[in-house]
């Protein structure tokens, strides 16, 4: 092949670079298969250089190169072209008009509603969340709890253990998680431990074998009974209405002493009030009392020291006094025709 020929072959294909028009992603293709696939035209131009005289070969080799800088070059823009194409293609077909997708959004439950404002309350005053888990030890749930070996809630009755491994049960309280913060930090302790709680019950409209609890603890030097009333007397007035009022009963908890049980005044004007106070006008929200001196002792704190008030409630109780529902299982069943009957934000 004369030399002329081998340069003019070049050029042919450069102009034939230039001169190609894909319309379609397909001709696109095409065109990157024969200009810059792994078989290319371009590179078979590149092994003619062998005919070509010494003197010209480096202008050769330039002229290749610019084929194949060409064919790069046209390819991007021929891409950008079409795929800005497809773009307004698909645009063309938008209706802008159109209402919008609707966002199903779903709800928090109940008990998350419930429980997030009652942790509010006590966060507002210094308390912080604690968490632990839901499979626990005997130790954490009872013994370090002062609940004796004999006590009526370490039963298999009440209480669900591990079929595998008796020393394991589903906590019956959330004190355990006070017990795990008592045991791995120093007071001033002033926690919260929200969370789920399991008993052995015969399943109802009025109990469940699983609830919710809050419980609260607050250990310090000088923590009195008058600090353990003004605090929860605080609690009822944000909870329930400024205009409330609370009174203490004596009662008995393993783990505290003295111990008593909350009421709050809810009133006797509707017959639902009658019904839910049982014609007292007084509703039990709680049960509360001084750390027992053993519990902070099995705890490792020194109950000479320092001294501490406790309390817990129910979750479900006053989520059905606060929304008016009538049945427990209503919580567990996740039928979203109750649930979606609450549309809280937090
Ligand atoms: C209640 C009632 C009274 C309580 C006690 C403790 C701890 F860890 F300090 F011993 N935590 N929670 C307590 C006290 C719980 O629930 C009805």
């Amino acid at each position: 092949m004369a030399v002329i020929e081998t340069f003019d072959k070049v050029q042919a294909v450069i102009d034939e670079i230039n001169g190609s028009e894909p319309k379609t992603a397909a001709d696109l293709e095409q065109f990157r298969i024969q200009y810059l696939g792994s078989k290319n035209v371009i590179k078979s131009l590149f092994g003619l250089i062998k005919e070509v005289p010494n003197e010209q070969k480096r202008e050769f080799g330039q002229l290749v190169n610019k084929a194949k800088n060409t064919a790069e070059a046209k390819f991007e823009v021929l891409k950008t072209a079409l795929e800005s194409a497809a773009d307004e293609a698909q645009a063309a077909d938008i209706d802008l008009s159109a209402p919008g997708e609707p966002q199903a959004l779903g709800s928090r439950h109940p008990l998350t509603t419930t429980m997030n404002r009652i942790i509010r309350i006590f966060e507002r005053i210094g308390f912080v969340v604690e968490e632990g888990p839901e499979i626990e030890d005997d130790w954490h749930n009872f013994t370090a709890m002062n609940t004796p070996e004999d006590h009526p809630a370490r039963d298999m009755q009440d209480t669900f253990y591990l079929l595998n491994n008796t020393e394991m049960l589903l906590r019956t309280h959330t004190s355990s998680v006070q017990a795990r913060t008592m045991t791995s930090q120093k007071p001033p302790i002033r926690i919260i431990a929200p969370g789920r709680v399991y008993r052995n019950e015969t399943i109802s409209a009025r109990s469940h074998a699983q609830f919710h609890q809050v419980e609260g603890l607050y250990i310090d030097e000088n923590v009195s009974f008058a600090d353990m009333k003004q605090t929860l007397l605080y609690f009822a007035k944000e909870m329930y209405g400024p205009d409330k009022e609370i009174r203490l009963r004596p009662s008995y908890f393993p783990f505290t002493e003295p111990s008593a049980e909350m009421d709050v005044y809810w009133g006797l004007e509707t017959e639902t009030d009658y019904r839910i106070t049982k014609g007292t006008g007084w509703l039990e929200i709680l049960g509360c009392g001084m750390v027992d001196p053993n519990v902070l002792e099995n705890c490792g704190i020194d109950s000479e020291k320092y001294t501490g008030f406790a309390f817990g409630m129910g979750i479900e109780r006053q989520a059905m006094l606060l929304y008016d529902v009538g049945d427990i299982r209503l919580f567990f069943e996740n039928d979203v025709r109750f649930l979606k009957q609450f549309k809280s934000a937090f």
